[in-house]
């Protein structure tokens, strides 16, 4: 081990806004245990029309892998990646007709409008790859986080909500997010240093963006 992946160091450098993303006072409210459930469907519906626009982005990312890279790996763990949101989309269905929300009533609030086109604008094939996959990388390992840290033991987290946690918090996960950011540190170590500076502006977005996304969920209270 002679020095840590790029991404690592980017975390480390940004380590305050890293922990606004992954340690929300919505996250720290499931952990111990006095979230508001109206905040939580709030969330779960509107999340529901960000993975919806997830999907295009993703499907971008495997797009430019397969076009871009030497390596086919890369592309193992993208398609992984999108598999998942197949059953990502089933699984919000069935959470919302469990806690009553009805999905097709759903309004894109402003953060989330923002949220979408921005995976819009990074659909544009003027963004490298490098540039997607970080992002990519950024927006799975906020949620891998976050969810995690509610499953920790001696937490409060209601066993309703539990299986939510579950779905982003798994070790699975987990490891295909190391995968992922392992992939992406590859890349970053042999872009130039411009295309560095731009993946690290995007992941500081990802990191605001999430932010302003689970502020969200207090909208009202
Ligand atoms: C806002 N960020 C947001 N929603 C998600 N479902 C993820 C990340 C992870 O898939």
């Amino acid at each position: 081990k002679v020095d840590l992946g790029v991404i690592a160091t980017w975390v480390k450098k940004h380590a305050s806004l890293y922990e606004a993303a992954t340690r929300h006072p919505f996250i720290e409210s499931i952990r111990n245990g006095t979230v508001d459930l109206s905040s939580f469907r709030r969330w779960l519906g509107q999340d529901y029309i960000f993975v919806r626009a997830f999907v295009p982005f993703v499907a971008s990312v495997l797009v430019k892998a397969c076009n871009e890279t030497d390596d086919s790996s890369d592309m193992e763990v993208i398609l992984g990646g999108m598999a998942a949101l197949n059953d990502e989309l089933a699984w919000f269905k069935k959470e919302a007709s469990k806690w009553g929300v009805t999905l097709s009533a759903i309004v894109p609030l402003a953060a989330n409008v923002r949220y979408c086109s921005f995976l819009k604008s990074l659909m544009s094939l003027e963004v490298e790859y490098t540039v997607a996959l970080t992002a990519f990388w950024a927006i799975e390992a906020v949620y891998q986080d976050s969810f995690a840290y509610c499953l920790e033991e001696d937490t409060e987290t209601p066993e309703e909500l539990k299986e939510t946690c579950y779905r982003w918090g798994n070790d699975d996960f987990g490891e295909w997010c190391c995968t992922l950011e392992e992939r992406a540190n590859r890349r970053l170590q042999m872009a130039s240093e411009d295309v560095r500076k731009k993946a690290e502006a995007v992941f500081l977005r990802v990191l605001e963006l999430e932010i302003e996304f689970w502020d969200m969920s207090r909208v009202g209270i």
